[in-house]
């Protein structure tokens, strides 16, 4: 197999530099780095992304529809999987656990993670490898926040993004609260939620950034800034990898629901009930039970800090071939022939028993609905 080390040896970011990248990121929410990953590694990602997205359009039976260019500009038909997965023409997919997705020159690259490391610490970890792909003909998304809790995208982009592309359009600095006096506030890392008035205010008064951007550059965007996709007006997908990454979960008020220390094998029976409220969401043609599994897939990601559960388990070969950096970014994946995390880590048995009792509830739960 190739070796793309030598990506990691180019020039990582000076100290000064990377103050200045910080304070930017904390003004505006956002970064750009350019010429971060090589065409040679480009390619191959194309290749394998490619085939990766034609087999689950093939496994989903979903392709993306012929749409009004004319009234799709215009009219947010969000979050309507018509010929996506996520909304119209416009898909997500998760990265498999295999080369060249799985490659410590991406989600470790040493060009961004000294950034990623200054806003959310040493300890930070990945908790998902990911993709957002819209196809010509995706419309626009309302305006949004992802999340209200601080993390982090790095969405990597393999090819060019032009305006006709469905760049993202972001609204800068609403990563930071907004104040009764509609002025933004000093950054922080506090849970940020904009009301309705406070986000139509946002779009109408602060300056919109699209986002377009050369092959091979990184955005590395805060999860609570308000942004959309916008509508796709050219002719070739537009994959962005969509890499998440948060801080160490502490204890905070939130832990007595939420996980602090992940547990894999509690995590992998709640991914599996997910993922078959999923599978019966879409045999009974059910929107409402595609979107619980959606919903359980996204909490047990989060909670066990993790996105490679069973069904993505990391094989060996590539795990020997991780940097340090990268394995300690990785720590809560499932590794193939590694002893589970649970028993590595000091057991944190509230919960733990929170997280069993959530998936007994699930399956219960799914042969009523
Ligand atoms: O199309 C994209 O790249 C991202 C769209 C988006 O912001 C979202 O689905 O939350
Ligand atoms: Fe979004």
């Amino acid at each position: 197999m190739e070796s793309f080390d030598h990506i990691q040896q180019q020039t990582i970011i000076s100290y000064e530099n990377l103050h200045e990248l910080h304070d930017e990121f904390n003004k505006n929410g956002y970064v750009i780095f350019e010429n971060v990953i090589p065409e040679e590694l480009l390619e191959d990602l194309r290749t394998a992304y490619d085939k990766a997205i034609k087999a689950k359009m093939q496994r989903l039976g979903i392709i993306p529809i012929n749409a009004d260019l004319s009234e799709h500009a215009r009219v947010g038909r969000d979050f309507r999987p018509e010929g996506g997965n996520h909304d119209q023409n416009r898909w997500n997919m998760h990265l498999p656990s295999r080369s060249p997705f799985m490659n410590s020159a991406i989600f470790a690259n040493n060009r961004f993670l000294p950034l990623i490391k200054k806003i959310l610490g040493q300890d930070c970890v990945n908790i998902m490898l990911a993709s957002d792909t819209p196809f010509p003909g995706a419309s626009y998304q309302s305006y949004h926040q992802d999340f209200e809790r601080l993390a982090l995208t790095v969405n990597v982009a393999l090819y060019d993004v032009t305006e006709h592309d469905s760049p993202l359009e972001v609204v800068p600095g609403t990563h930071r609260k907004l104040n009764k006096d509609r002025n933004l506030e000093t950054f922080t890392k506090e849970n940020v939620k904009y009301s309705k008035n406070d986000l139509t205010w946002a779009i109408e008064n602060i300056p919109t950034q699209r986002l377009t951007c050369k092959a091979g550059s990184v955005i590395i965007r805060d999860q609570r800034m308000i942004h959309r996709g916008t509508a796709h007006t050219g002719t070739r997908y537009r994959p962005l990898l969509a890499l998440w990454y948060k801080e160490f979960p502490k204890e905070t008020k939130l832990s007595k629901i939420s996980i602090p220390i992940p547990h894999r094998e509690t995590a992998n029976k709640i991914a599996k009930e997910a993922l078959e409220y999923r599978n019966k969401g879409r045999a009974k043609n059910n929107k409402k039970l595609i979107n619980i599994g959606s919903l359980l897939g996204r909490i047990v990601d989060e909670t066990s800090c993790s996105d490679r559960d069973y069904r993505r388990v990391i094989p060996t070969f590539l795990w020997n071939e991780f940097t340090p950096e990268a394995k300690h970014l990785l720590r809560y994946a499932e590794v193939e022939n590694r002893s589970s995390v649970s028993t590595q880590i000091q057991r944190h048995k509230k919960g733990d028993r929170i997280l069993k009792r959530f998936a007994w509830v699930a399956k219960i739960w799914k042969t009523f609905v």
